[in-house]
């Protein structure tokens, strides 16, 4: 009998987007479960310590939380099928994930709660039947939706940054439609990690709901048709004709994709630097004790990081996961021969990148219990 797991995830979470791709392009058979299915709260929630989406109960009971660690329990387990196997695709693949999980919650949010007028009552549906039938549940519904809202100010969205958020959100979603103009996916005929993280800001917020999704559509087909083929278990990639079904050859970056990092390398490296040393001076101050967690609910007590991009101030919630995804990035760069690791650092010195590779917390993270935590 075939093994099902048993994802618990929604249509319109953000990160459950990363994991369910994952689960349907590698063909892992899955039934997918609301977190407001009972079960969530007395099996899984005790195992898996905080009440998030995407969750992953294997056949054999065991739960993972966390999008990345349900990635890499398949990764591990199946020789790594997606990871790229040269230094510098491996390098780029890791980087998208960061930056899909952690870089565009701004576009993500922005777009998703300041057009109400096209947006809420589609966001309502899903907000509420998230909810199980109860006699709170209107109440429920309207607490989560304004902690949502809320949270897009906690990452950096106020009146006086929309017109900038919208900006580079434009200019990267045009980078990134003619990066797909030649390529199915990222690196070539198959995704990578790359590509999954970035589908999380780019499936149920930027391509499914109705304001972003209309943009996506009439500004940015190839995109939009990735975002698709990214759902799909097959390649679904007829109109590229002779495209191949592996990653591209010789280690190859293409130069349309080293242009879209670029744009995204406009917000990404000064907030990275930033909320590096917001984090820091936390660590410094308050010394937590090996093993505690530095993952919490929204709003967790790190502070903001405050940096500038194109002479517009922003200040952002500082979360470690970041760093978190990003020492992936620099492990796999550590673990390279010299020669390779010029090879990398040239590629991302020519996209804005290059501080990727050093910026730094002063404590290293880990994963116990199903948390991360401070090593
Ligand atoms: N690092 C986690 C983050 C998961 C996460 O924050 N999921 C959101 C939904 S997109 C959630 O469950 N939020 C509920 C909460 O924070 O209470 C992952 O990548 O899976």
């Amino acid at each position: 009998m075939t093994k099902i797991h048993r994802l618990y995830a929604m249509t319109h979470s953000l990160y459950s987007g990363r994991a369910r791709a994952y689960l349907i392009k590698r063909g892992i058979p899955f039934e997918e479960l609301s977190s407001g299915h009972e079960s969530f709260k007395h099996e899984v929630l005790p195992k898996g310590k905080l009440p998030t989406i995407p969750t992953l109960v294997t056949p054999e009971g065991e739960v993972i939380r966390d999008g990345a660690a349900i990635i890499e329990h398949f990764e591990v387990a199946d020789g790594r099928p997606c990871q790229p196997p040269g230094p510098r695709q491996q390098v780029i693949s890791a980087l998208f994930d960061v930056i899909g999980s952690d870089g565009l919650l701004r576009p993500a949010m922005h777009y998703r709660w300041n057009y109400p007028q096209d947006n809420l009552h589609f966001i309502r549906y899903h907000f509420l039947h998230s909810q199980r039938d109860i006699p709170e549940r209107q109440e429920k519904t309207d607490y989560m939706m304004n902690r949502m809202r809320h949270a897009a100010q906690l990452f950096g969205v106020i009146e006086q940054s929309q017109t900038l958020v919208e900006t580079l959100y434009k200019a990267y979603l045009e980078a990134l439609n003619h990066h797909f103009e030649r390529y199915p996916y990222l690196l070539g005929g198959r995704p990578c990690i790359g590509d999954f993280g970035l589908l999380a800001p780019m499936y149920a917020h930027l391509g499914r709901d109705p304001h972003p999704a209309r943009l996506m559509q009439q500004y940015a087909v190839r995109v939009y048709r990735w975002v698709e083929r990214m759902n799909r278990p097959d390649q679904d990639a007829p109109e590229y004709i002779d495209t191949g079904s592996d990653f591209l050859t010789g280690d190859e970056v293409p130069s349309s994709l080293l242009a879209v990092l670029r744009v995204l390398a406009e917000d990404f490296i000064p907030e990275t630097q930033a909320a590096a040393e917001c984090i820091n001076t936390f660590l410094a101050e308050h010394r937590p004790e090996a093993g505690t967690a530095a993952v919490g609910r929204l709003a967790n007590p790190l502070g903001s990081a405050d940096f500038s991009v194109r002479g517009h101030p922003i200040s952002a919630l500082a979360q470690p996961y970041r760093f978190y995804l990003l020492a992936r990035v620099q492990t796999l760069y550590a673990d390279l021969p010299a020669s390779d690791q010029t090879l990398v650092k040239d590629m991302l010195h020519a996209c804005g990148m290059a501080d990727v590779l050093w910026i730094k917390l002063d404590r290293q993270l880990g994963r116990e219990g199903n948390l991360e935590v401070w090593q």
